[in-house]
């Protein structure tokens, strides 16, 4: 019996070494994972979860994106599966660094030497890995700043977990009981350490519920539409789109916004600076790209704020400009044309619906594009560059665009048209239709399958730049299921095309159809 028990115990043996250092990894993985997410609820210092987020979302190609959200079962879902992969991938990489330290042991200065190369060489790769991220701050510090604190927070932050890899090993091997006994394979401190890593555990773990309570997991994709639709829409109602996980908390006092690239001189405002300039108050309407014919990814707003154009023309801009490209404290950005830039109704908007700009719609100073997609309206905003190419934001570098005019579109929002529709009695049929920034000219319904369209009436005609809410009186004749479709025509002319196009790459397009049960 005991020649056919040796071996496997000797192979175990011979594996402690790497199993106490894997074990003094995971528990010094835990204390820095620990410390990351408190400086994170404290400091507003981005996470490596986020900043691994941030770095390759971008790289999701368009066609992709959607059919992954699926996948994952939501975009909430998305998100999450992202931080915990980031945070079992640190569990695991301490759980290597530990058991090769581990390996090391008998020669106590190359393990040293060991653990050190390990800190540095992961510093330096996070640093290049997430160098386009690294200026994302939460509490919205300028961008060298927050760059320098995130780079520096990144470097103690390791340094802890070498640290305390280094004691938790040498508390389970160094000052292993010295009665001469063999070593049990994890023995009384091995224990004592397994508990500590159980306590961080638990301490990260309500870290991660109290972040999550600020989470955007609650609202983002948030959408409005349906019988109770309103000209207005109430900041509490307003459709939210966000790629982050927690959406920054921006320090007025702390924020800035820089015009810089190809001007004469760059220029820096404060709060205080941007409110004390003209500003006017403009209602516009605003719709993501990913929202289909019928979604309610789309909202309306009076706004305050100053035209960016008045901050690039007291900059200078030079005469290579063919873009400006806008930058957030959460690290995302969007370009548009110079010529869009510079047009009276692109601003810097700082108030929604009288009051000031709520968090999630971007406090304290948010860009406002109309006509194009939402994605060109940055929330956070904390730098416009002027440039000479044609550059790409977060989502056009996934594959969306290149176009990013809103095209005209109509909606139906009423009646419920799950409940049926009495024969022969007038029943008001109403929505919302909207023309980017050359408003809405006609919207028209059609009863009988686009054999004859007729005029639909404006109950809240809205302005060049918003949506425009209608109405349209049908009294139908017989019983069946009627299909009913709407469509809208633009200031220009232009008219809302019935071919359907999916929202990857350019935004949807056709005509918003809906069944009628008409019933005596
Ligand atoms: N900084 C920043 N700005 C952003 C986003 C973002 O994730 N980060 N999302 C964009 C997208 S895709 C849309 S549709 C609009 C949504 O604005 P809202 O949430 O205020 O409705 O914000 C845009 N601006
Ligand atoms: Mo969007």
């Amino acid at each position: 019996m005991a020649e056919t028990t040796r071996a496997p115990r000797n192979r175990a043996r011979r594996m402690a070494p790497a199993l106490e250092g894997a074990l003094a990894g995971i528990v010094a993985a835990l204390a820095m994972i620990s410390v990351q997410l408190a400086a994170r609820a404290l400091a507003g210092i981005p996470t490596p979860a986020e900043l691994t987020g941030d770095r390759f979302a971008p790289l999701i190609p368009a066609r992709d994106f959607g059919g992954l959200i699926t996948w994952a079962g939501g975009y909430n879902e998305l998100k999450q599966l992202g931080v915990l992969s980031t945070l079992v991938g640190q569990v695991v990489t301490g759980a290597l660094g530990g058991a090769l330290y581990g390996l090391l042991r008998a020669r106590p200065r190359r393990a040293a030497a060991f653990l050190i190369g390990f800190v540095v060489a992961l510093w330096l790769g996070a640093l290049v890995l997430f160098y386009p991220v690294l200026s994302t701050s939460a509490i919205g510090l300028p961008p060298e700043a927050a760059r320098l604190v995130t780079a520096a927070w990144l470097l103690a932050s390791f340094a802890l977990f070498g640290l305390t890899l280094a004691i938790l090993h040498a508390f389970m091997t160094r000052w292993r009981g010295a009665d001469g006994a063999p070593a049990p394979l994890i023995g009384r401190r091995g224990l004592l350490t397994g508990a500590l890593g159980l306590g961080l555990l638990a301490l990260s773990g309500g870290l991660l519920r109290r972040l999550s309570d600020d989470a955007t997991f609650a609202y983002d994709g948030l959408q409005v539409r349906g019988p109770d639709i309103e000209p207005i829409t109430p900041n509490e109602r307003f459709y939210v789109v966000t790629k982050n996980v927690i959406d920054p908390n921006v320090d007025a006092g702390l924020w800035r916004l820089s015009i810089g690239g190809l001007v004469d001189r760059q220029m820096t405002v404060d709060l205080g600076t941007l409110r004390a300039m003209q500003s006017v108050e403009q209602e516009t309407t605003l719709m993501c790209i990913s929202n289909s014919i019928s979604a309610g990814l789309m909202s309306n707003a009076v706004w305050r704020g100053v035209p960016l154009r008045s901050l690039i023309d007291a900059a200078g801009p030079g005469p290579d400009a063919v873009e400006v490209v806008a930058r957030s404290v959460d690290s995302y950005s969007d370009t548009f044309a110079i010529a869009k830039a510079l047009e009276p109704t692109t601003l810097l908007a700082y108030e929604m619906n009288g009051e000031p700009l709520p968090r999630r719609h971007g406090f304290p100073v948010r860009l406002l594009v109309p006509g194009l997609y939402g994605e060109k309206s940055v929330k956070w905003i904390t730098s416009v560059d002027l440039v000479a190419t044609d550059a790409s934001g977060f989502y056009e570098q996934q594959g969306w665009g290149p176009d990013f005019q809103i095209q005209p579109r109509a909606r139906f929002d009423g009646p419920d048209f799950r409940q049926p529709i009495p024969v022969g009695q007038t029943v008001r049929i109403w929505g919302t239709a909207f023309g980017g920034d050359r408003g809405v000219s006609a919207v028209e319904v059609t009863v009988d399958g686009g054999q004859s369209w007729q005029s639909a009436r404006f109950d809240y005609p809205g302005s060049r730049l918003t949506w425009t809410l209608w109405s349209f009186d049908w009294r139908p004749g017989a019983e069946g299921d009627v299909r009913l479709a709407c469509r809208a025509t633009d200031g220009q002319g232009n008219v809302q095309v019935a071919q359907g196009r999916p929202v990857v790459p350019e935004g949807a397009r056709g005509h918003h159809v809906v069944t009628a049960m008409v019933r005596a």
